[in-house]
């Protein structure tokens, strides 16, 4: 498992503590350069930590799987540091891939599991456009691009990712879209993030997040 963090001193000990452990053997906190004591909070609640310098959601994520290339993983699951989706939901974005029926699994915060101020209009219109931008080019209906998502460690190794922001996740669904894997979604919840926001919560860091997404997109879509 796989978690960017930063500054979420006040909510990577939760987030740690609600992983299950029987479904889980690692969990690889990417600290990303916190001032706060993100670090320490996640070694006390047994977590390894790892730190990248360079800042970035993306550059986090490629941090962690470097990390696991010595102790390849069957399968990889991301989720975000802020407590904002649920770690105990692990159990749905790994049970495609155990029943083999998919490669890739997107958890989808659906409205009816979502908490009321989540995530600001802004952010929605911006997940909402990117969305559909994939869905038109690639004929497909997918509902959105959470963070929590679980992938088959050789599949995730195949797709050479790349993006250091948060381009990210657009580019692992254009990607596998475009190496036809098998992309499944599962209904997660969804709850305000503990801690200060630093993205939705500003206008400026959800247009430059906004920007990521569609110049990632485009430029994944065509080569
Ligand atoms: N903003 C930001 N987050 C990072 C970075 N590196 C790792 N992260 C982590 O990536 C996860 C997602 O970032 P968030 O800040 O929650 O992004 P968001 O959910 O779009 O917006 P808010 O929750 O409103 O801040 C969190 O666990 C962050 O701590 C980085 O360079 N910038
Ligand atoms: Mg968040």
């Amino acid at each position: 498992m796989i978690i960017p963090a930063l500054n979420e001193s006040s909510a990577i000990g939760k987030v740690i503590d609600d992983i299950p452990n029987e479904l889980v053997d690692k969990v690889i906190i990417v600290d990303n350069g916190s001032a706060d004591n993100t670090s320490d909070v996640a070694k006390t609640h047994g977590a390894t930590v790892i730190s990248e310098s360079r800042r970035g959601y993306g550059n986090a994520c490629l941090a962690g799987i470097s990390f696991l290339e010595k102790l390849p993983p069957e399968i990889v699951v991301f989720i975000d540091g802020d407590y904002s989706s649920d770690p105990k939901e692990i159990d749905k974005v790994l049970m495609p891939i155990l029943k083999d029926e998919a490669d890739l699994v997107i958890g989808y915060r659906s409205s009816l599991k979502m908490e009321k101020g989540s995530m600001p209009l802004h952010a929605k219109f911006g997940n909402w456009f990117a969305l559909n931008l994939i869905n038109i080019l690639y004929g497909r209906s997918f509902e959105d691009l959470g963070p929590f998502r679980a992938i088959k460690w050789a599949n995730l190794k195949s797709l050479k990712m790349k993006s250091p922001t948060y381009g990210w996740t657009v580019e692992m669904m254009v990607k596998a879209l475009r190496r036809k894997m098998r992309i499944a979604e599962v209904e997660v919840s969804y709850r305000k993030r503990i801690g200060k926001s630093k993205i939705s919560g500003t206008v400026k860091g959800s247009m430059n997040a906004g920007y990521h997404i569609v110049a990632t997109i485009i430029h994944n879509s065509t080569r």
